[in-house]
């Protein structure tokens, strides 16, 4: 009885609304099979209605079915088949989604962003949904026009920061004039959605435009997509259009084992192979970003984060947290790489109580991976913390310490942060073999010349660690943005136009702007220079090879987020400039060998690192 098939016809009727397509009927049904059909059809979420049409005996006989008009849509959805047991299916075309991050520039970013998995899991089944990350996978706006097109792709979403936006609308012009419609969101077009909509008068880049947390957002716009009918703006709001900033109670299982992370791998393919037998398997390694909280209540002043993610903070269960990191690390298991994790969590930290409790249930259910977080440091005054961030796997914490001098500190509103305790914070994360990423920004309003010189005196009493240096941003929506533009201080109101690395776009205080940025320049080129490179590797002679080839090569990889190095030739003259100090951990590695004195630590023997 339920194994008739409704059969599309090829009779069609023009309406004012959309077009009629018959669907016969090939034998009888009932009304309550007729009525999941129809609830089936319709949460397919591609036609308007279904009408039965019922002869006397009360058995349905055909029905009519609404289909968006076409000069509404780009790509008209279609049914192929629907039986009347209640499901339904479409043969040829479901929606494939690209969702697409662009690059930055400069560097090849050594990990991707979490809002394509995080989106691609959200998105509602019976569509297909391909990522594409520019800086692995480069690709310009004729060549993503060719991609859509080929691959019959039926809607885009990009998604940027500020610093990408201007390359995110070129690529997005390039999707649209191709024919098929774009979605942005994120950071940028959610405090500048007129700008990504062309409602100011410039050109219009986006279909419409996802703002803040899409987590909820997300199917609706794919719903709406599908149906030819995306409106230009979504926001996560509740019935009563209050503002509503979606729980990570129930988080979304990224299917991390089964998706294709190819266009993610460090290990260049030629030697993957080969590392694959090394030890525990060098045959790929990746970063991978998971999130175990959202929200940052500290509002510092020239930070997105506050505004964005709102002050109230969220977290996921532990359980979902070490599901995924037991997930990850079976993955990379399975094909002899490495996986390391990246908590993206603003302050990882945020909640002591909550992140010990998530650090002992990880190290419970020997979920360990090698990770890095982000913490402020006057959380990490906290000794047992800093215990369970070892014992759980925890290799890299990055602190934004921002600057050395308290005036600047108290005048972006990040007084928390005690330049006199810093030192002590890094010894007690190296006493444990923790090391810091610590970031600073010159620039500020407080700043004189020598400020970099300044702070590399400090830095070069510290445990070895990964300095970085940049200048002080007036991101769009935050107050410094407002405080510098009220001040008439703003010298590239629009610098997101025409994005310039480690430029200016205000003028500082106490200093000219090309002051700045020699003072971030000399900032890297000190930090990164193979003299230093090869006393932080020294520093670490005391313990196992392995620390030093860790800093060695970790300090390669940072050196190039301000001077360039893409390509052989930029890596064959910085392996020249530190040939000393590869001599020396090679010559080491071969006495090791040679002698037999020294077996090579074991994985939990090492300080490990995103980059060991
Ligand atoms: C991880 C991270 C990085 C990583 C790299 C990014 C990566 N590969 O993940 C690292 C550490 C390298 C980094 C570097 C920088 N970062 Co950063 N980073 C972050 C951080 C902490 C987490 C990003 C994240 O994954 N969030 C969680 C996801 C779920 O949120 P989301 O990305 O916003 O996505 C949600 C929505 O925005 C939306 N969405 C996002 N994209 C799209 C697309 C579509 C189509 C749709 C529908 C929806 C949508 O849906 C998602 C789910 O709700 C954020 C802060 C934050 N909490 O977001 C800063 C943040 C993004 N970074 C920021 C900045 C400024 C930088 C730097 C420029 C800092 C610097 N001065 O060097 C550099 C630039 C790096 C580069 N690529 O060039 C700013 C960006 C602000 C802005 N307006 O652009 C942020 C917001 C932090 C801040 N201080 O304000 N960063
Ligand atoms: S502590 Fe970090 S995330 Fe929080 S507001 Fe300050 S800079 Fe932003």
């Amino acid at each position: 009885m339920l194994a008739h098939s409704w059969q599309p016809s090829t009779r069609r009727k023009e309406s004012a609304f959309g077009k009629f397509r018959k669907v016969c009927l090939d034998g009888p049904i009932d009304e309550k099979a007729a009525n999941r059909f129809i609830v089936t059809v319709c949460a397919a979420e591609m036609i308007h209605c279904v009408r039965l049409h019922t002869l006397p005996a009360a058995v349905p006989k055909w029905a009519s079915v609404l289909v968006p008009a076409e000069r509404n849509e780009r790509r008209t959805p279609e049914i192929v088949e629907a039986h009347p047991s209640g499901k339904s299916s479409r043969k040829s075309t479901t929606m494939k989604i690209l969702l697409y991050s662009p690059d930055n520039g400069v560097t090849r970013n050594f990990m991707p962003h979490l809002w394509m998995f995080l989106l691609q899991s959200l998105t509602p089944p019976g569509h297909e949904v391909v990522l594409i990350d520019g800086n692995a996978q480069p690709i310009d706006e004729a060549g993503i026009a060719r991609y859509v097109r080929e691959n019959n792709i039926g809607l885009v979403g990009i998604g940027a920061m500020t610093r990408m936006i201007a390359k995110a609308y070129r690529m997005a012009d390039a999707v649209r004039a191709a024919g098929v419609p774009v979605v942005m969101g994120g950071p940028h077009v959610t405090e500048m959605p007129d700008e990504a909509l062309g409602r100011k008068g410039g050109k219009r880049h986006a279909d419409a435009v996802a703002l803040g947390e899409a987590d909820e957002t997300w199917p609706k716009i794919v719903a709406d997509a599908a149906r030819g009918q995306l409106k230009e703006t979504y926001a996560p709001v509740d019935e009563f259009g209050q503002e509503r900033k979606p729980s990570l109670q129930e988080y979304p299982a990224i299917p991390w084992n089964s998706l294709d992370l190819n266009q993610f791998n460090v290990v260049p393919k030629l030697v993957g192979p080969m590392l694959k037998h090394f030890r525990d398997g060098w045959g790929t390694f990746r970063i991978i970003p998971v999130e175990s909280g959202r929200g940052c209540p500290y509002g510092c002043e020239f930070c997105t984060v506050t505004g964005f993610f709102g002050d109230s903070i969220r977290f996921r269960t532990n359980k979902s947290v070490v599901d995924e990191l037991l997930l990850l690390k079976a993955r990379a298991k399975s094909e002899g790489g490495q996986i390391a994790v990246f908590f993206i969590d603003d302050n990882f930290a945020i909640n002591p109580k909550r992140t010990k409790s998530l650090l002992r249930d990880i190290i419970a259910a020997n979920a360990q991976v090698h990770w890095v977080a982000q913490i402020s440091a006057n959380l990490l005054r906290d000794e047992e913390l800093v215990e369970l961030i070892a014992a759980a796997g925890g290799k890299w914490i990055f602190i934004g310490m921002e600057s050395i001098d308290p005036t600047n500190l108290a005048d972006v509103n990040k007084g928390f942060n005690k330049p006199g305790e810093y030192a002590a914070v890094l010894q007690r994360l190296a006493d444990r073999n923790v090391f810091a990423i610590t970031s600073f920004m010159f620039g500020m309003d407080n700043d004189t010349v020598g400020v970099a010189e300044r702070t590399l005196q400090q830095i070069r009493t510290w445990p070895a660690g990964l300095p970085i240096f940049g200048l002080i941003t007036p991101l769009p929506s935050t107050p410094l943005y407002a405080r510098l533009e009220a001040a008439g201080r703003l010298t590239r109101p629009k610098h997101w136009e025409e994005f310039i690395p480690f430029a200016m776009a205000h003028t500082p205080l106490k200093m000219s702007i090309a002051e700045a940025h020699a003072e971030v320049k000399y900032g890297w080129a000190q930090a990164y220079s193979p003299e230093a490179i090869a006393q932080a590797v020294h520093s670490f002679s005391h313990k196992p090879l392995a620390y030093r080839i860790n800093i060695f090569v970790s300090r390669l990889c940072f050196r190039g987020i301000y001077f360039p190095q893409m390509g052989p030739l930029a890596w064959l003259k910085v392996f020249y400039e530190n040939g000393q100090t590869i001599r020396d951990i090679v010559r080491e590695c071969f006495s090791d060998w040679f002698s037999g004195m020294t077996k090579l630590p074991t994985r939990s023997e090492t300080a490990g690192t995103t980059v060991d």
